[in-house]
């Protein structure tokens, strides 16, 4: 397919006020009546006809104003239907097409999982439905009639409100009528229809408006929705306090179905929602798919108006909605959780998947200015670079300021589809600030990398910061501007307290948080009376790759010492890190750090401070991933090499922390029943995180202990976790308790998935035959993306030494795997095809084997468009 750029936005010719639609439900031939109430757009170019997308659809007739149109009177595609001459004023035009719900196994579309018709329309499916204006600037009012067989789908389910339902006279089947009073583009349509168990709680909001939550499940399954509904409500409610956002129908749905392309869908008033994160019980749910579940139920909820009554003019705008609706769901998990340890691991996950995106060949910015395939641009940078962008105009204008041009950019754009610009301008006039370079965030591509030097003049008390910025070139974007971020700081004293910060007449500064602006610049701080050690880029103010020159023992300083709790945690990441890269033999600048020491007494100092948040701490012993020391590597690396300087600076940390972390390990003990909540989740995470590190060891006591920690679990976090222990430490346990815990939970796909994912990340040779004959397990299906992501796409990303197999094999796996998957699911196999997407900074070997891969998956005749894009971008 031909780019589609930013630059050649036109408004729609022809726009949509109403939308009826006649939905009769068939397992094979699902026949859909739309009738469209169309005028011409009077931004548009006058006497265009009207021009409507199509997919895969089979078209049976067409009326327009009550007539029906012969055959010269339009011209029908299975992807385009063009009314040729249509009266250049108020139509009403009327399509019936037919469709395969069953043969539909793109997901995309109206399609059945598990015998439930249910819909994926975002960024493109409704055209699959029927023929549309399928762009995000065409806003309409539906109703939806969907009929189907009484006992194939009880539950009928549509957007907006029910107003009707009833039995179809003389036939099995029944009817429901729903009807959304909001305008909303098409991407949002949905519907369902199937034989659902379902749970469901009043709500009432701010204003005393009652609303019906209902969350629908597999039947049987209706026990494990209780959490995603507490999340709800708890969601609901923190959007009104927050943000002044309320509910505004009479009910909400939500329904979890098994095969769904990505995470959850904000379709108005009836999310959709892979069962993955709806479905929690202890037993079989671990404490990060409880945060998980509460973390996306909050997101697509919050897109009811960063989304839906606000939504994106065109395709390009995606962060508008995505990058903001993730901001505003860190900051509820933040509220709900521990600030600093959510900000850990959203900053773990912004720098494995975005950083890594940002330095490879498929480098885009955060709004992109072009695209081939949008599927593809559902991204890292998208969303967790969007949020970081929203979060550093929140740190820029403070909170008052923040919110004063979010309540503007709500008054405003209600019920628009609007541009990056509509909201930045609202912030700008707001806080008369012009926001021009803090604009470059969303044009440029690539993390700034800064480098920060710190001088303390003795005599004149007085310290300086040297600050320098550079953004690397990355692909279309070989030179760049300057940006303008913030960088919060400290002062460590050495009695390891913050000092005043007292900046000079003309530093550029708001509190303590450095206005970075310039290529170069200098911050001068006055009545400094002794050396402080700088804390830079507290909380991660900026989503920068800091460089800050500090030697081992000012970092070793900060890990004990540092009030920021993030900059505390990210200290010991850069210890770590140093020793990493040094140990895995690959150091370029001539760091050496062989001696782990400074970073063994820096986490046994976090491990004996009980005044530490136990979560916290558990972050504190983890190291940085294979991913993140390769990326430091930066070219030339060599997975097998990092693998192993990880493994053994584990098994030094093991046995150097063992008697600190025997007494936290049973001080940690579980002391009731299992509850999900963040400080009981907390106490488990430092305890699994104590387990694993003396398991590292591989002494016989630590195995044991990890073993009896699996067979007397009484909840899914603990008995996973010491499973993925014995996996990865104890060769000799390791069947048997995989093949016990199959045995335990092999009816249940979503624990399968846990144990086909982790036995795709063990990190030996063996690991491609077992994943190939896993391919084969009656439990996994190329159908299921849940399963492919967790067998192949957890060993594409998450074995790095096995999927880089020097011999190649692992390459020519994963790559067959995406030929077979194209057909079928393109969008699938585009994801899984990303995880080559760091093959140029692999040394020779495996780089040649990875780009005669991906040459082969070129190669391919009849690619969709989704992989030929990621391929040709990986390559280009
Ligand atoms: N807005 C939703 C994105 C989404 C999606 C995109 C493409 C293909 C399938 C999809 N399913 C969901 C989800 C979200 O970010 O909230
Ligand atoms: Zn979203």
């Amino acid at each position: 397919p031909k780019p589609v750029r930013l630059t050649d936005y036109r408004p729609p010719d022809w726009l949509v006020d109403t939308v009826d639609l006649d939905v009769r439900l068939h397992p094979s031939v699902t026949t859909v009546i739309a009738r469209l109430g169309m005028r011409p757009n009077p931004l548009g170019r006058h006497g265009s006809p009207i021009v409507l997308d199509g997919d895969e659809l089979e078209l049976k007739s067409i009326t327009l104003n009550g007539t029906p149109l012969g055959g010269s009177a339009y011209a029908a595609t299975p992807s385009s239907l063009t009314i040729l001459a249509p009266p250049q004023a108020a139509v009403t035009l009327q399509i019936e097409t037919v469709l395969d719900p069953s043969a539909n196994t793109k997901l995309m579309g109206l399609y059945r999982s598990s015998g439930t018709y249910c819909t994926q329309c975002e960024a493109e499916g409704f055209r699959r439905i029927t023929y549309f204006p399928d762009r995000p600037d065409v806003l309409a009012v539906y109703t939806t009639r969907i009929e189907a067989e009484r006992d194939e789908a009880p539950v009928l389910l549509g957007n907006g409100n029910p107003v009707e339902r009833g039995d179809v006279e003389g036939t099995t089947r029944h009817y429901a009528v729903w009807h959304d009073p909001w305008p909303k583009p098409c991407y949002l349509f949905a519907l369902v229809g199937g034989r659902l168990d379902g749970i469901s709680e009043p709500f009432v909001t701010a204003t005393g408006k009652p609303v019906e939550l209902g969350i629908y499940v597999e039947p049987g399954k209706a026990d494990r929705a209780s959490y995603a509904m507490d999340a709800l409500k708890r969601s609901m409610r923190w959007d009104e306090e927050a943000f002044g956002c309320e509910y505004d129908l009479d009910v909400f749905n939500i329904v979890a179905v098994a095969d769904f392309n990505m995470g959850a869908m904000e379709n108005k008033g009836l999310n959709v929602f892979n069962d993955k994160y709806v479905l929690a019980s202890p037993e079989t749910a671990t404490d990060t798919d409880y945060a998980n579940i509460e973390a996306i139920i909050a997101h697509e909820y919050f897109h009811n108006w960063t989304g839906n009554r606000i939504t994106c003019r065109d395709w390009f705008q995606l962060c508008l909605k995505e990058g903001l609706t993730v901001f505003r769901d860190q900051e509820f998990s933040s509220d709900q959780r521990s600030r600093p340890v959510k900000r850990i691991g959203d900053v773990r996950l912004l720098k494995s998947h975005q950083f890594a995106e940002d330095a490879g060949p498929l480098a885009h910015p955060v709004r992109p200015s072009t695209y081939r395939e949008i599927n593809n641009f559902y991204t890292a940078t998208v969303y967790e670079k969007g949020a970081e962008v929203v979060r550093m105009l929140k740190t820029l204008l403070g909170e008052e300021g923040f919110r004063s041009g979010m309540d503007l950019y709500f008054d405003r754009h209600d019920g628009q589809a609007a541009t990056v610009e509509d909201f930045l301008t609202c912030f700008s006039e707001t806080n008369s600030v012009d926001l021009s370079q803090f604009a470059l965030w969303y044009a440029q591509s690539g993390t700034p990398q800064v480098e920060v030097s710190g001088h303390w003049d003795a005599d004149a008390r007085s310290y300086r910061l040297d600050i320098r910025q550079t953004l690397p070139p990355t692909p279309g974007q070989p030179d760049k501007h300057a940006m303008l971020f913030p960088l919060a700081l400290g002062l460590v004293g050495p009695d390891g307290k913050d000092m005043p910060l007292n900046p000079d007449d003309g530093t550029n500064t708001a509190g303590t948080v450095l206005l970075v602006s310039k290529p170069e610049q200098s911050f001068l701080f006055r009545d400094v009376p002794e050396r402080p050690v700088p804390s830079i880029n507290r909380g991660f103010s900026a989503p920068v790759k800091l460089n800050a020159n500090l030697g081992t023992e000012d970092l070793t300083f900060l890990a004990r010492h540092d009030s920021d709790p993030f900059n505390r945690f990210e200290a010991g990441q850069t210890l770590a890190l140093h020793h990493l890269v040094s140990a895995s033999g690959q150091s370029r600048e001539g760091i050496r750090i062989d001696d782990p020491t400074a970073l063994v007494e820096a986490m046994d100092a976090s491990l004996n401070d009980a005044s530490l948040d136990p979560a916290f701490v558990a972050q504190v012993l983890s190291v940085p991933s294979e991913g993140e020391v390769g990326r430091e590597i930066g070219t030339d690396v060599d997975p097998d090499a990092i693998h192993a300087a990880r493994r053994t600076l584990r098994h030094t940390l093991g046995e150097a922390l063992r008697p600190t972390l025997e007494r936290v390990y049973v001080q940690h003990a579980p002391t009731g029943t299992y509850s999900p909540d963040a400080i009981s989740a907390g106490r488990r995470s430092l305890r699994n995180a104590s387990l694993d590190l003396l398991a590292c060891t591989g002494g016989e006591a630590d195995i044991a202990r990890a073993l009896t920690h699996f067979e007397t679990a009484d909840n899914m976090t603990d008995r996973f976790f010491a499973l993925s222990v014995l996996a990865h430490n104890a060769p000799d346990v390791r069947e048997a308790a995989l093949t016990a815990f199959h045995e335990r939970f092999k009816d249940d796909p979503l624990v399968v998935d846990k144990w086909l994912a982790l036995q795709a990340q063990i990190a030996e040779p063996g690991a491609l035959d077992r994943v190939r004959e896993l391919t084969r397990h009656p439990a996994f299906s190329m159908g299921n993306p849940n399963r492919v992501r967790a067998l192949i796409g957890n060993f594409a990303t998450a074995n790095q030494t096995q999927f880089h197999r020097l011999d190649g094999a692992g390459h020519t796996f994963v790559a067959d795997a995406v030929l077979e998957l194209d057909s079928r699911n393109p969008q699938v196999a585009a994801r899984l095809l990303g995880a080559f997407k760091s093959w140029r900074s692999l040394e020779p070997v495996r780089r040649a084997s990875a780009e005669r891969n991906l040459k082969r998956v070129a190669d391919k005749r009849d690619l969709s468009p989704d992989v030929a894009d990621i391929v040709a971008r990986s390559l280009g």
